[in-house]
């Protein structure tokens, strides 16, 4: 034996010359696909078994090898090794090509997946993004500086820091939700101490975020919801600085034409206290049946006063050299009011009619 026989070369040659054909037809995209990818399969195991396997054509030559004239089969041995080469490089191609064809039927599908894009499919902002977002536009204008909040807190900051010591009265009004090692913040005047602590005066700073009380749903109050608080503090802050302040902000946000108005309040970190309202932007003052103001023509919108010394004392800021204010808002309270929106439980209702008709591209 001095060459493969043509006999075995022809063998191989009308196998995968078969096979190939067969792949060719794969191109076509009729229904019997699968069953031809099958069948090629198949023929493609048949082709390595016969040549391939341990008592393979490829096997035997190599066995004869040893018998024969050491010239011979050195040309031989090349031979059969450029066959065997040969064999796995087509079959190594034509099962990547019949894979590949088998990945494309098994992942498409007769659902269509374009989308019919209109400017009312948009997704949209959340109208409390929308009023937070504008809200720190507004107080940025002003020189404030915005903090990022914590939410899960310990009493030490939320109370007792605030001067509401454990046995106070006031506590009942800010009942929150307790877990072992924490609570949830009551309110964002937490931020106060903890931004006091870090920075020291003259500091204007605002922070935004999720509050958590144990208030029974209704129109006006939910569990969860967002506060806005905002305070400064340097040397001679007086009251006059907390109203321009507010009072800009609320021309800025409001409308130039909005008035406000201070009434006496109490809380226990801020010494005096006082609760702000704006004239109703929506009768302007003139509808006894108004629904927005209940014929009041005002609107409450914050808390606020002097930062009580005590406070300033906690965190070592020495009150004989600094003063300060300091205001909190809810914000679902003033994207109601600002946006006319009935109810609180709206905000959170994942309503998609909702946020098309409030919500902002
Ligand atoms: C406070 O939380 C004070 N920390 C605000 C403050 C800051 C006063 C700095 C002085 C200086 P109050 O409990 O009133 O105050 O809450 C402020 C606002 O949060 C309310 O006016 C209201 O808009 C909103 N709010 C309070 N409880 C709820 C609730 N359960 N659901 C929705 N909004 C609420």
């Amino acid at each position: 034996m001095k060459a493969i026989d043509q006999e075995i070369l022809d063998k191989y040659k009308n196998l995968i010359t078969e096979i190939k054909k067969e792949v060719e037809l794969l191109k076509e995209n009729n229904q019997e696909l699968k069953e031809k990818i099958i069948q090629i399969k198949k023929k493609l195991e048949l082709v390595k078994l016969e040549f391939l396997s341990k008592k393979g054509i490829i096997s035997k030559l190599l066995n004869e090898l040893p018998k024969l004239d050491p010239q011979v089969r050195k040309q031989l041995g090349t031979e059969i090794n450029i066959l065997k080469q040969n064999i796995e490089k087509e079959i190594k191609e034509i099962t990547q090509t019949v894979e590949k064809k088998e990945r494309e039927l098994k992942y498409s599908c007769n659902v269509d997946l374009s989308i019919n894009f209109s400017p009312d499919n948009a997704g949209r902002f959340h109208i409390l993004t929308i009023v937070q977002q504008d809200l720190m536009s507004v107080f940025a204008e002003l020189g404030f500086e915005i903090f990022d909040g914590i939410e899960i807190e310990d009493e030490y900051h939320n109370f007792e820091a605030l001067n509401i010591p454990k046995d106070h009265p006031a506590r009942d009004m800010w009942d929150t939700f307790y877990f072992n090692g924490g609570i949830l913040r009551t309110h964002t005047s937490n931020m106060q101490i903890r931004i006091m602590k870090q920075k020291p005066p003259p500091i204007k700073a605002i922070s935004i975020g999720k509050c958590y009380r144990r208030d029974n749903m209704d129109a006006t109050h939910s569990f969860q919801f967002h506060q806005l608080e905002g305070f400064c503090i340097d040397k001679q802050v007086t009251f006059i600085d907390l109203i321009k302040t507010l009072y800009i902000f609320v021309n800025k946000y409001f409308g130039e034409d909005i008035k406000v108005n201070f009434v006496p309040s109490y809380f226990p970190f801020t010494e005096p206290s006082a609760e702000m309202s704006i004239s109703c932007f929506y009768c302007s003052q003139k509808n006894e049946n108004c629904k927005i103001c209940k014929g009041s023509g005002w609107i409450e919108i914050l808390g606020c006063g002097m930062i009580n010394p005590i406070v300033l004392k906690n965190v070592g800021i020495d009150p004989d050299q600094f003063s300060g204010f300091a205001f909190g808002m809810g914000i679902e309270r003033i994207a109601m009011l600002k946006y006319q929106i009935p109810d609180i439980r709206m905000f959170y209702q994942n309503y998609i009619e909702f946020n098309k008709l409030w919500g902002e591209v």
